[in-house]
């Protein structure tokens, strides 16, 4: 009877908080189950953390792995806790093998739908990897089937897709208390890689200024557990005004003149304590398709790298956009405190990729081994990638690293990928990007400009040798101003 009575209670209480927690899910997730104290379950069977589908699990992996950085390296906990993040990067794709070169999982006998579900990813994966590599790298790409990860244009992400990435970028930002006392930001920490002088000097003006910039946005991406999506800036280029493009909406990055106040980077305040500010299109220029299609004719790194006699290199067309936004974005240090930063570099690092096909499919060169003798002596090929563990610079050329990401090629005329935010321009056959919708007035731009003056910015800018007519200074910026009326993200005006 005692018995009965206890298991009719257990019943009963479990039936009640079932009902308290399905309250908590409409009322506010995070009411009971905040990530602070619920990180446990982002643990996988090997005891490790992992990022899931739940958002809270990006704000446990951070927390888990700046402490295991704190105990192995009290004095340098920022630059271990990035190595930890480098060496998930680097595994990220791996997965376990058996002797008949299937996953274990497609081995055991599926019953249930998740078992299911992941066999057919690994099929899938496979076929993938027979229809598009040759033998040689078959072999690598077959052991990508558990990856599926894909740098996406940001204007063909889905609603979701892109709300996920800035979700992921802004938990990155809040402060994360740390048991012991203290706290720290691990967007910050990530961002001032790219703000030490030593660092900065091994990845800029040299053959290093590549591989350097793959492995960040990789450790990036460690951080956040999705891919980080491009920026193609000639589908801005090709816009009859491109600050009018619909980027510089709440939509994808907020505002583009001022400070950043609205969209979903809103009101943050940068590790130089300074808050986000850009100032687009005064100066600089974004990346036009001529400057790709001359950067593209060459077949070895050697002319397209830094230092180089030509005006044209990968290196030189990037500065282009970091000066065209201006703001931190344009300051080398700081750069990186502007999350726009990563979607820059992860088009950067596309147009290597194409550079690097190109080179396999018609120079018959390696990509891998066509390392530049030149520019910096920390950019040497066989010193240490500082500050990234034991990577040497001649690892950022290597296959298996450039095999990490894979990108979905950049929308096409006419249906430019069926975005919603894209255009196809039938004159030049090119998709560009669609102005914003909401109007600004003249005055209400010039009193964005000039608070984004007062708030920018000291420190060295990147070299800007490319600019575009559009934009070739402050008063050319401001005489276009009076001329025209401009289509610009209203904000908070
Ligand atoms: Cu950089």
């Amino acid at each position: 009877m005692k018995m009965k009575q206890t298991t009719t209670g257990f019943v009963f209480a479990s039936i009640i908080s079932s009902l308290l927690l399905n309250i908590v899910k409409v009322t506010g997730q995070h009411l009971l189950t905040s990530p602070a104290t619920n990180c446990e379950q982002y643990r996988d069977h090997r005891g490790k953390f992992e990022i899931t589908g739940n958002d809270d699990s990006v704000h446990c992996l951070q927390k888990h792995l700046y402490q295991f950085a704190l105990r192995s390296s009290p004095n340098d906990a920022d630059n271990a806790y990035v190595d930890e993040l480098l060496k998930k990067a680097l595994t990220r794709c791996s997965v376990k093998k058996s002797k008949a070169g299937l996953s274990k999982l497609s081995k055991k006998k599926c019953r249930s739908r998740k078992c299911k579900k992941m066999r057919y990813k690994g099929r899938r994966g496979k076929r993938f990897a027979r229809k598009y590599y040759s033998n040689r790298e078959r072999k690598y790409n077959a052991e990508q089937a558990g990856c599926n990860w894909e740098r996406k244009e940001v204007r063909m992400l889905s609603r979701p897709e892109w709300n996920q990435f800035t979700n992921r970028i802004n938990i990155l930002k809040r402060p994360i208390e740390l048991p012991g006392g203290g706290s720290f930001i691990p967007y910050d920490v990530i961002s001032n890689i790219h703000r030490v002088k030593t660092n900065l000097k091994a990845a800029h003006k040299g053959p290093n200024f590549l591989g350097w910039h793959r492995v960040y946005l990789l450790i990036m991406e460690a951080a956040i557990g999705v891919p980080i999506p491009y920026w193609d800036s000639r589908l801005d280029y090709d816009m009859d005004e491109p600050v009018d493009s619909v980027l510089w909406t709440d939509e994808f990055f907020g505002p583009g003149i001022g400070r950043v106040d609205s969209g979903p980077f809103a009101n943050w305040i940068t590790a130089h304590k300074e808050p986000l500010a850009r100032n687009i299109g005064l100066s600089g220029s974004l990346i036009s398709e001529c400057m790709v299609e001359r950067m593209l004719r060459y077949k070895s790194h050697d002319p397209v790298v830094d230092p180089t006699v030509r005006s044209i290199s990968i290196e030189g067309i990037h500065n282009g956009p970091h000066r065209w936004v201006d703001g931190q974005l344009s300051i080398i240090r700081k750069a990186s405190q502007d999350p726009v930063f990563f979607l820059h570099h992860s088009f950067i690092d596309y147009l290597w990729y194409l550079f690097r096909q190109l080179m396999r499919e018609t120079g018959n060169i390696n990509p891998a081994t066509d390392y530049p003798d030149k520019g910096p002596k920390s950019q040497a090929r066989n010193e240490n990638m500082i500050p990234f563990g034991n990577l040497r610079n001649i690892h950022g050329y290597s296959d298996i690293i450039e095999g990490l990401s894979r990108y979905k090629p950049p929308p096409k005329c006419p249906s430019c990928g069926g975005s919603d935010y894209l255009e196809c321009d039938r004159q030049i056959n090119r998709c560009r990007s669609k102005a914003s919708r909401t109007v600004a007035t003249l005055r209400d731009i010039q009193i964005r400009r000039r608070l984004a003056m007062d708030i920018v910015i000291r420190g060295t800018r990147f070299e800007g040798p490319v600019t575009d007519i559009r934009t070739s200074g402050v008063a050319l910026g401001y005489l276009q101003l009076v001329n025209n009326t401009h289509l610009v993200n209203t904000g908070t005006l």
